[in-house]
């Protein structure tokens, strides 16, 4: 890893997240994507636009995969590539102006160098260095002991827990409980803190597991499909970051289709 770039990616990226906080205090540009929960505000853009203008700037050679298409396309893995989420949970964003995060991740010829995902309202920079470790606000960051699948929170979301995304109420009637914010950068990061043994979602576009991927190389927690087959950052996939202790027994509940045992009323 290079130390002026991993220091360029915590200076802007603290430069952004201040945008963020500011612009709540200005009435913003809304626009609907797919539906009404599916939104794009000026500040994703700006955000993105922000970050690509900085790379271009000061890393002309490397390619952008993001959010908003402000740069790309990307349709191989060669050299140095960014992810980037310019803001996750943007439904979040405008509706709580709150628990929403910053991601970008950073490839080298399609494996992961360094994530970081910035939980913008709490002031909080999670990141990750394959090789180096977790860290937050630039202390290592050391999870909490994470035990069996059964002993167990979950992250996801409460779509995918409600219509039995790939037999998922099976993993749900065998953990504790099932936690979920609206933002993959939030979820991310209890599974990072060890708050939550894994995290599992379907569907996710590359930005919106990139930097995660990356922490979690980073900090030996396993990412791949939900299959367990691996990720690639071209491509759209159902998303499992697991706990060693967990992984092997989360796959096999996920790919091996079982009745559903009793679900936790307050799971
Ligand atoms: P976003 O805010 O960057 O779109 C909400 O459940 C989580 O899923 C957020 O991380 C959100 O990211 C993401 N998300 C929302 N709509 C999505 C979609 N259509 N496809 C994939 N991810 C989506
Ligand atoms: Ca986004």
């Amino acid at each position: 890893m290079d130390y002026q770039l991993h220091h360029h990616i915590l200076v802007w990226m603290e430069e952004a997240a201040e945008a963020l906080r500011e612009s709540h205090s200005r009435k913003l540009q809304v626009d609907e994507k797919k539906d009404a929960s599916d939104l794009v505000t000026e500040m994703d853009k700006a955000t993105e636009k922000f970050f690509t203008e900085k790379i271009r700037q000061f890393y002309p050679e490397h390619r952008i995969i993001g959010e908003e298409g402000i740069s790309g396309p990307v349709n191989d893995t060669n050299g140095m590539i960014w992810v980037i989420d310019p803001i996750d949970g943007t439904l979040n964003f405008v509706k709580q102006k709150n628990n929403f995060g910053i991601m970008i991740g950073l490839f080298y010829n399609g494996k992961p160098v360094a994530g970081y995902i910035y939980d913008v309202m709490q002031h909080d920079l999670y990141y990750g260095i394959v090789g180096e470790g977790m860290y937050l606000n630039n202390k290592p960051l050391k999870p909490l002991p994470v035990g069996p699948l059964n002993d167990s929170l979950i992250m996801g979301n409460v779509g995918m827990f409600s219509r039995n995304q790939n037999n998922c109420q099976s993993l749900l009637a065998t953990v504790l409980g099932a936690r979920a914010h609206g933002s993959a950068a939030l979820e991310v990061i209890q599974v990072l803190r060890g708050e939550a043994s894994l995290y599992l979602s379907f569907g996710l576009h590359p930005w919106d597991f990139a930097a995660g991927y990356a922490i979690c190389e980073a900090g030996g927690i396993i990412c791949t499909q939900a299959d367990g087959s691996p990720l690639s950052i071209l491509e759209k996939s159902p998303v499992l970051f697991a706990h060693p202790s967990v992984y092997k027994e989360a796959v096999k509940i996920l790919n091996n289709p079982t009745e559903i045992g009793e679900i936790n009323e307050y799971a």
